[in-house]
């Protein structure tokens, strides 16, 4: 990758694009939303210049500090932001670059090459959206503060002492009047997303301090720092998985200016994890690095197995691209000098010269790389052939599952209780727990737009199962049935044939309930994944207490805070009460089911959503993996989080 020519950049380079109070009018239009997702972009778009920095050869270290009062302070050595005055707008560069909406050298490209961010807004935007905000500068053995209260300058740039080093610190508080969801930054999502980058970016350490924890707690202070880079992560995704090499396969490379990085390995699961990166940003919906990316593996591996009669000409089974990628951990990682990106959620990667580039490198150092280790080659070879069995056994049970719903008259499964209106965007089905709750929830629905499908104990596994033995599975069979879009890869999978485009997972709230609901979400991650994507699937949440009073009077708390202040203000107005806590949903009658967990007017649904998708692959493989010691050590750790974070 070229470096940034750092010294002939001058304040004139900064173009200017619009003011701030649009941002604090609109927010959403430039931070996404205004939620938990939002709030935790504040924090990305701030580090993002300080890797920004590291990419640049100027940055080594960056440190984020969550204060006692969820204010932030995020800390790198880089250069420093340019103090000089720009020329036209007669003002300091740092003013800009913190008050003008997209300022910054990143639309200039000769200045500023690479850059991450999902909006690229800017840092102006994350002043716009604070209550407070300053910036510290260390630069040319100088240094400066400036501080902003909701993007208008309360302190202008002032210098306020001498200094030996070069960096920048900023500090802001998220404005509750913004952000009133919630202002609370949870160190989960910060931390996966700072260890990401770390493993992105071998040669920076980023440390995270977590002052709201005690010191002596595991999550007060962590730093992360990864020499082997991509290849250490697939070392990490792997963690809880059997591997079937010793080391993961590590290529890099550059063609046209565009540098390579990729790391893979395979193991014993039965699962494609191919995690792609342009200029930090997850590519999910792939593009033209992954299309290049697969062409290579594809090529490289039929024409090593052909030359070395491992897949004969005239055998029976067709190898197909995804065999290749069954059992397979892979993080590729590229750099690109002006992304395009597109798709949905532009996350899709346009630029039609990279695919080339990746697979020109990736095909010749592969094929290298085989003829040096023919013994996993082999493995591998082997491993791919059983792929493209399982497959094929699993189009078969696939077309008897067609064949089954077809001959049973309307084609849907028996346990499954329909609702009457057949347009699919107002129908809803609730996946439950369970007869007996089951039995209720189809007394307490409304049946015109509500469909219940009952789930009789534990569903399987399916991170320990092989597709075509998922597909054996008479819950699995019921709940594809009754979904109507089928299941597996793109070619297999109909997303237009979605019966229901709310699909709701009811489950008791005890451990049963939780690991429940962890095996049907690992399902829809695994095998219908468009689902997850596209904001299909929702947790439905019962209440955990039910407190009865006098004259009638009930009253549902989801939390031990709420109930406490009900108990609280029954006691004040000297009312008799009875609280009970509910074991499962089979314990509320329908009408409180009803009132409570399905009622749209009143029920809370939790989304399910993937803010990071390394890290549900993580949590997935390690919740329903073979290992117990890394699942006993995650499930403690996360113990405090009552809900999956994914
Ligand atoms: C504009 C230009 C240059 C650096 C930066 C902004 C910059 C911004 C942030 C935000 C956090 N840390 C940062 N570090 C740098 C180029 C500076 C130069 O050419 O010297």
């Amino acid at each position: 990758m070229a470096q940034k020519k750092g010294s002939d950049y001058k304040a004139s380079n900064i173009q200017v694009l619009e003011g701030l109070e649009a941002v604090r009018k609109r927010p959403s239009m430039y931070i996404g939303d205004t939620g938990q997702r939002g709030l935790h972009h504040l924090i990305n778009e701030v580090v993002d210049n300080s890797i920004d920095e590291a990419l640049a050869g100027h940055c080594d270290f960056i440190k984020v500090i969550i204060h006692k009062d969820d204010s932030i302070t995020i800390s790198d050595n880089g250069r420093g932001i340019p103090v000089d005055e720009h020329p036209k707008l007669k003002m300091p560069a740092v003013e800009v670059v913190l008050t003008k909406l997209h300022a910054g050298g990143k639309f200039d490209k000769d200045s500023y090459k690479v850059s991450g961010g999902l909006h690229g807004v800017g840092v102006s935007c994350v002043n716009a959206l604070s209550s407070s905000f300053s910036a510290e500068i260390h630069r040319d053995g100088k240094i400066y503060i400036m501080e902003f209260e909701r993007g208008f300058t309360k302190t202008p740039l002032k210098e306020t002492g001498t200094t030996d080093v070069t960096g920048t610190t900023i500090k802001f508080t998220p404005d509750s009047e913004i952000f009133t969801q919630t202002t609370e930054f949870k160190f989960d999502i910060i931390a996966d997303r700072m260890r990401e980058l770390a493993f992105l970016n071998p040669q920076i350490t980023i440390e995270i301090t977590d002052e709201r924890e005690d010191e002596d707690s595991e999550t007060h202070k962590v730093e992360y720092h990864f020499s082997g880079g991509v290849k250490d992560f697939v070392r990490y995704l792997d963690e809880s998985r059997d591997t079937i090499m010793n080391e993961p396969i590590y290529i890099e490379g550059e063609v046209e200016g565009v540098p390579v990085e990729m790391a893979m390995q395979y193991n014993n699961s039965y699962t494609e994890n191919v995690h792609s990166y342009v200029n930090n940003i997850n590519t999910r919906e792939g593009g033209t690095h992954i299309s290049g990316f697969r062409r290579a593996l594809t090529r490289c591996f039929k024409s090593y197995a052909e030359k070395n009669k491992i897949i004969k000409a005239n055998s029976k089974i067709s190898v197909s691209g995804e065999d290749f990628r069954e059992g397979m951990t892979c993080v590729l990682s590229v750099k690109v000098a002006e992304p395009q990106f597109e798709g949905q959620t532009k996350t899709k990667l346009g630029n039609s010269e990279v695919q080339s580039a990746v697979e020109v490198i990736l095909y010749e150092k592969l094929n290298d790389y085989l003829e040096q280790n023919p013994k996993i080659a082999k493995k591998i070879l082997e491993k791919v052939v059983l792929a493209a069995e399982a497959r094929e056994a699993a189009r078969k049970a696939r077309q008897l599952i067609q064949r089954k719903s077809v001959m049973s008259g309307g084609g849907l499964p028996g346990k499954l209780a329909d609702c009457s209106i057949k347009d699919p965007a107002h129908s809803e089905i609730y996946l439950v727990e369970g007869d007996s709750a089951g039995g209720s929830a189809k007394m307490g629905r409304n049946r015109s737009f509500q469909a219940i499908l009952p789930l009789r104990g534990k569903i399987l596994n399916v991170e320990k199962a092989k597709i075509n033995k998922i597909l054996e599975n008479k819950e699995i069979q019921a709940m594809i049935t009754a979904l109507g879009t089928s299941v597996g890869h793109e070619e297999d999978f109909d997303i237009d044939k979605l019966r229901y485009h709310k699909i709701i997972i009811m489950t008791d709230a005890d451990v049963d309930g939780s690991h429940i609901r962890t095996l049907l979400l690992t399902f829809f991650y695994r095998y219908m994944h468009p689902l997850i994507e596209n904001g299909h699937i929702f947790i439905a949440t019962p209440p955990l207490y039910r407190i009865t009073s006098t004259r009638g009077q009930i009253d549902y708390a989801w939390d031990e805070d709420t109930r406490e202040k009900i108990v609280k203000d029954l006691k004040k107005s000297k009312k008799k009460f009875d609280v009970s806590r509910y074991k499962g949903l089979g314990e509320m009658n329908p009408e409180q089911l009803w009132e409570t967990t399905m009622d749209p007017e009143t029920r809370t649904l939790q989304k399910v959503t993937i803010e990071n998708a390394a890290g549900a692959d993580k949590m997935f493989s390690t919740l329903m993996g073979g290992d117990v010691e890394p699942r006993r050590e995650f499930i403690e750790r996360n113990a405090k989080y009552a809900n999956l974070d994914i």
